[in-house]
């Protein structure tokens, strides 16, 4: 398998400065060793151009900080992920934070009739600037991708919505605020809290998940967030909360995922190496590519 990383030192999406050097953390942790191990080709394309923050005071324009910058900066990344797909080659994408994703699904979804998404994270990332208590855009690329926000959002690299809500599974979820709850109703959205992983194990979930979509879907891409993790073993990220998914079912649900053949491109995103502990964060996420391309302890 051929895989092309990108990285996006993008930092607008939240108020904490520092998840831009994400992509640098996440490389000096040694993923490409790593994943040569694997006997992978891989292309790293470095890391793409982003807007520096506003200088003028106008940059919380309705509720959307930012907004202008990430618009920009998320065509950049569309555009290449787009170009990788078209090479036939595997997109894994660096970030960064969470907004980058709106990016990398425009760059994607194009290419599918019916683009399935993990979505793996603590948040929902289903707010709108009406919805949202933060202005952040890093609470908005999933609502965003489903067609719903502002338009300078949604109708990045030129169409809309990239992708629909019966495609997507939530995996961890444990801080929903009210907007998001009830688009996750009004759209049924599958979603696995850490309520029914605690429940059903995460064995179960993944199996569901992996079964769910299959079904209905020509492609799938894995959202990442770090702060899906519990914060003890990630502790690197913007937003923890605690109570989160361990390590151990982390990399169980990457080896599933490994086992299912259906995953077609991936981002891991949120590391933030300035509120880590030595390089844990980026460590872990290495680590679970390492499962999610085929490391096996056999
Ligand atoms: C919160 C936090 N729901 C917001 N979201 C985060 O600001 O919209 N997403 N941290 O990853
Ligand atoms: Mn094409
Ligand atoms: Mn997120
Ligand atoms: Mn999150």
């Amino acid at each position: 398998k051929q895989i092309s990383v990108i990285g996006v030192p993008m930092d607008l999406g939240q108020m904490r400065r520092g998840v831009d050097m994400g992509p640098s953390a996440i490389r000096y942790a040694g993923m490409r060793e790593r994943l040569e191990q694997l006997k992978y080709d891989i292309i790293d394309l470095g890391d793409i151009d982003i807007p520096l923050p506003p200088q003028t005071g106008s940059e919380k324009l309705d509720n959307l900080r930012n907004l202008n910058e990430i618009s920009e900066g998320s065509q950049s990344l569309a555009e290449e992920v787009d170009k990788v797909v078209e090479e036939g080659r595997f997109p894994l994408v660096l970030g960064g934070d969470h907004s980058i994703a709106m990016g990398t699904l425009a760059g994607i979804a194009k290419h599918y009739e019916n683009l399935g998404v993990i979505w793996y994270d603590a948040h929902g990332d289903l707010n709108t600037a009406d919805s949202s208590p933060s202005g952040n855009i890093h609470g908005m690329p999933l609502a965003v991708s489903l067609g719903i926000g502002h338009e300078k959002l949604t109708s990045i690299h030129g169409y809309e919505p990239k992708i629909k809500p019966e495609n997507v599974v939530i995996v961890g979820a444990r801080s929903l605020d009210e907007g998001e709850r009830e688009l996750i109703k009004e759209r049924g959205i599958k979603v696995y809290t850490m309520h029914e992983v605690d429940r059903m194990g995460m064995t179960k979930v993944m199996e569901e998940s992996v079964e769910y979509l299959k079904g209905r879907t020509d492609g799938v891409h894995l959202s990442l967030d770090l702060d899906g993790l519990d914060p003890h073993e990630a502790p690197g990220v913007g937003t923890p909360v605690i109570g989160g998914l361990s390590y151990r079912e982390s990399h169980l649900a990457m080896e599933m995922l490994y086992q299912s053949e259906m995953i077609t491109s991936a981002e891991f995103v949120e590391v933030n190496p300035i509120l880590d502990e030595k390089n844990k964060t980026a460590s872990v996420a290495v680590g679970l590519m390492g499962s999610l391309f085929g490391e096996s302890l056999k």
